[in-house]
């Protein structure tokens, strides 16, 4: 029978795939717990939408103990400070935003943003990770599809009043994700997942959802690019 194409076998027990795996499973379980918080602030900006924004916060929050499980299947200690580093920028523009009411640019980093970086991480990751940690990665890319529609509806019903306020906010954040990704690049290399893969999706969910929202295509290209020659 001919072969499909199949990937060398990754030890997930060895010393390199453990040590990549503390920064990359730190990250992911960071982002969880900030996206949960995130979300339960938002309450605050969206109030009529309080009821939704809690329910979101909580599966981040369940995604959250998914991926601690994750490490602990391979006895990984998540590096949480290299993590929260890796977030500063996102998590200082976040809180920013949030303190002077500006609701767009809070919506455009963790609802397009940070949602379309863990679609792409997930859905690359699956096919190279455990048995364990690709049962609790499908369950968790599911519900992060639904978080990146919440932030699309939002803006696409407000798209008018919005887009001025989106095109900042993309120009303020978006360099940085090309940074988080150069930062992950090598440990994402350890676990199987190359960098233009990881782009290459960000760029599709991205493109798609600022499509959703109302703008052109000629936008999404201006857009979705910013920024990436500077990383
Ligand atoms: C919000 O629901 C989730 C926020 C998580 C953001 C994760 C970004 C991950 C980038 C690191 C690339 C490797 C991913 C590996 C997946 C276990
Ligand atoms: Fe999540
Ligand atoms: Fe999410």
């Amino acid at each position: 029978m001919p072969q499909l194409e199949v990937s060398p076998e990754i030890d997930f027990h060895s010393e390199t795939y453990r040590d990549a795996y503390s920064r990359i499973n730190a990250i992911v379980i960071e982002g969880e717990q900030e996206a949960h918080e995130n979300y339960i602030q938002l309450t605050e900006l969206l109030p009529e939408h309080k009821d939704e924004l809690i329910r979101l916060s909580k599966m981040e929050g369940r995604h959250k103990k998914g991926f601690e499980a994750c490490g602990r299947n391979l006895k990984v200690t998540p590096d949480l400070d290299f993590a929260q580093k890796f977030f500063a920028n996102l998590h200082h523009n976040f809180q920013e935003a949030a303190a002077e009411d500006r609701v767009v640019t809070c919506l455009l980093i963790q609802s397009l943003i940070i949602e379309c970086f863990a679609i792409a991480a997930y859905n690359i990751y699956i096919p190279v990770a455990d048995d364990f940690a690709r049962k609790i990665t499908e369950g968790v890319v599911k519900d992060e599809y639904t978080h990146l529609n919440f932030g699309e509806e939002w803006l696409k019903a407000n798209f008018a009043e919005v887009k001025e306020e989106l095109e900042a906010a993309n120009r303020q954040n978006l360099p940085i994700v090309w940074r988080m990704l150069s930062q992950v690049e090598d440990d994402a290399r350890t676990l199987g997942m190359e960098k233009e893969a990881l782009v290459e999706d960000f760029m599709i969910q991205y493109g798609e959802a600022l499509s959703n929202i109302g703008f052109t295509t000629r936008d999404i290209m201006r857009m979705s690019a910013y920024g990436i020659s500077g990383s």
